[in-house]
């Protein structure tokens, strides 16, 4: 069966070890070959649109899309196998987000759990900040997307995006396909070094409480040193019990390839500085050859390349939608062709 993929980053800060365990090692596993005799599609996007949610500096913010835009590249999507596109390049996602604004109601967009964490304690919050899931459902829905990789946090905006289509679908005929989600069973929500009831979090005013792929490894070095842990000494995998100390054997374990229990054995005994260094060592050499690819990538000029070709990509399925969407819902004077 041809599976069509679609994935995007936020670029709101520097990339985290979350978003790369949660998401982006997904997206590169998830590729389809370039050999392979199906049909199965993948486009990961770089969603400007929603960064701008909440206020940005505009150089900051296009320096952020191409440091993006080279990480992608440096952790191994393949522009041969993955349509990689930056959002606003292709106008079809804010025309499908303000039609699927229209087909929202308050009440499911108030309810969103993002939406809340962010704009709690704000004076003023930005409309786009209520009404992004919509945007987002637009993003997944323009491609016909069966699959989509992310972390635990979206699991409840994909709800949506399928609730969305469903009544799209019934209002107006046949349209979307309604996409499943996919999410991992270790990793969907790599947590806080600084408190582990907080997930890892590129906008978390506090430096200390995420580890960026960008780090020097000293940085990380530094950071997993000062994660904070318990009074006990073993080291554990107890969700409900050790959270600090389970979020850490996680990352272990998905940086080496290691199971839990072995990392386990290995510092049974040894307390948790042996730990931390051990762990800290194991994720330097897990980031260091992606950090190499990652300077050369961004200095060449390539990604721009890359992008302006994902756009042209992206911009013809996408238009497609856009095409039976618009006779669907009756919009325009039918001039465009
Ligand atoms: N801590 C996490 N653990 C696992 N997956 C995570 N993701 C985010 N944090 C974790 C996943 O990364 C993808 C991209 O996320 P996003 O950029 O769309 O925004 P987000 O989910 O809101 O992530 P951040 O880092 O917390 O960004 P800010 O601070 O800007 O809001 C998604 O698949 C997400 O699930």
């Amino acid at each position: 069966m041809t599976r069509t993929i679609f994935s995007g980053i936020q670029p709101s800060g520097q990339i985290t070890l979350g978003n790369y365990l949660g998401a982006l090692k997904q997206f590169v596993a998830l590729q389809p070959q370039v050999s392979d005799s199906s049909t199965d599609q993948a486009y990961y996007c770089i969603v400007d649109l929603h960064a701008i949610t909440v206020p940005q500096d505009p150089r900051e913010l296009r320096e952020r899309i191409l440091d993006l835009a080279s990480l992608y590249l440096a952790v191994g999507l393949d522009p041969k196998r993955s349509t990689l596109f930056v959002q606003s390049d292709v106008s079809a996602h804010s025309e499908l987000g303000w039609i699927l604004q229209c087909v929202a109601h308050m009440g499911e967009l108030s309810r969103m759990t993002q939406y809340k964490e962010k704009s709690e304690g704000k004076e003023s919050i930005l409309t786009g900040l209520f009404t992004y899931p919509a945007l987002m459902a637009a993003d997944i829905l323009l491609y016909q997307t069966s699959l989509v990789p992310v972390g635990d946090d979206q699991k409840q905006h994909l709800e949506l995006t399928r609730d969305l289509a469903d009544r799209f679908n019934m209002r107006f005929g046949e349209t979307f396909t309604v996409p499943e989600v996919l999410t991992l069973k270790q990793g969907a929500r790599i947590m806080s070094l600084d408190d582990p009831t907080k997930k890892m979090s590129k906008s978390n005013p506090n430096p200390q409480s995420r580890v960026e792929l960008l780090d020097s490894p000293d940085e990380i070095r530094k950071k997993f040193s000062r994660a904070v842990t318990d009074s006990d000494r073993a080291v554990r995998f107890d969700p409900a019990g050790k959270a600090a100390v389970s979020n850490l054997l996680v990352i272990y374990s998905l940086t080496t390839g290691q199971t839990i229990d072995d990392i386990c054995t290995a510092y049974d005994g040894k307390g948790y500085g042996d730990f931390k260094k051990g762990l800290a060592e194991a994720v330097v050499s897990h980031l260091q050859p992606i950090q190499a690819r990652y300077r050369d990538i961004r200095s060449s000029g390539e990604v721009e390349r890359v992008l302006h070709e994902g756009s042209l990509r992206a911009a013809t399925v996408a238009e497609r939608t856009m095409k039976r969407v618009r006779e669907r819902v009756g919009l325009g004077s039918g001039s465009r062709g």
